[in-house]
């Protein structure tokens, strides 16, 4: 039986290889993939993000937590891709152009990632014109951005005109975070969402699509 403590303890203390080995076993005992991600690593890694958010725990706990749960999406992903999660929303994230910060923009696409999207990563220093090319390449229906620096920000308004001069307003939601950012400056900045942490991007998104 899927058990949400279980994947807490083991992502939590980076137990990559015994979490790999829990999530084989309960798959040789029928359990669906779905319901492994859903009633166990998602609410096991929405636990670690909840904690973070709340200074209980440090980016190196999340790290070694965020690790984890690749290693354990790992043995999911191939089995999640012949199923119908593979036909969740697709997101492309990027940290915009300037700026080098990833560790964020990184937690917040593994936050996708464990909630069932397919994640096109396009890295740091990503200019206007590569978000653009990315949805044309890609065809998402989310666009996600971070940033870190005060200087960088207001990148995020020249990248979201830019959606919308190339005429993608209709088709893909836009959402803004990282540490210098508020909801406000969000909205100012044209973005349909902001979320302040990894946890909550994946909810704010969720509402953004339904
Ligand atoms: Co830099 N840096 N840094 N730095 N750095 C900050 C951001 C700074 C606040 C430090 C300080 O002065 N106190 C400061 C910015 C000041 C400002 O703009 N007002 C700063 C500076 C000035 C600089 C340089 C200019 C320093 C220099 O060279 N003089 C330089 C700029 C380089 C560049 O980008 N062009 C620089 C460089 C670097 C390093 C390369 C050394 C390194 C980055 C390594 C890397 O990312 N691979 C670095 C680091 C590590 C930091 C600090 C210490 C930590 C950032 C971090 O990773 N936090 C940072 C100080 C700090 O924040 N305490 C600092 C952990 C991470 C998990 O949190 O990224 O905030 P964060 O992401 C959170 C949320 O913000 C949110 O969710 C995440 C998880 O919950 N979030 C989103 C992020 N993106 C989101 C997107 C979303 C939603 C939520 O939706 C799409």
């Amino acid at each position: 039986m899927v058990n949400k403590e279980d994947m807490y303890t083991l992502l939590s203390s980076g137990k990559s290889e015994d979490l790999k080995k829990l999530i084989q076993h309960l798959l040789d005992s029928g359990e669906g993939p779905e319901r492994i991600l859903k009633e166990g690593l998602i609410p096991a890694m929405d636990e670690i993000g909840v904690q973070f958010r709340d200074g209980e725990i440090y980016v190196p706990e999340v790290l070694i937590a965020a690790r984890s749960m690749h290693a354990g999406l790992s043995i999911l992903k191939p089995i999640l891709s012949k199923s119908s999660a593979n036909k969740a929303a697709k997101v492309i994230i990027g940290t915009v152009k300037g700026d080098l910060h990833d560790i964020g923009k990184n937690l917040v696409a593994m936050m996708f990632e464990g909630g069932g999207f397919e994640v096109v990563d396009l890295g740091i220093d990503v200019a206007a014109h590569q978000f653009v090319e990315a949805i044309k390449k890609h065809q998402p229906q989310v666009v996600a951005m971070s940033a870190l620096l005060t200087t960088t920000m207001k990148e995020m308004k020249v990248s979201i005109q830019a959606i919308r001069e190339a005429g993608f307003e209709n088709q893909v939601k836009t959402i803004v975070g990282g540490a210098p950012l508020s909801e406000k400056f969000a909205k100012e900045m044209g973005a349909d969402g902001f979320a302040p942490d990894a946890a909550s991007a994946v909810t704010v998104v969720r509402s953004l699509l339904n």
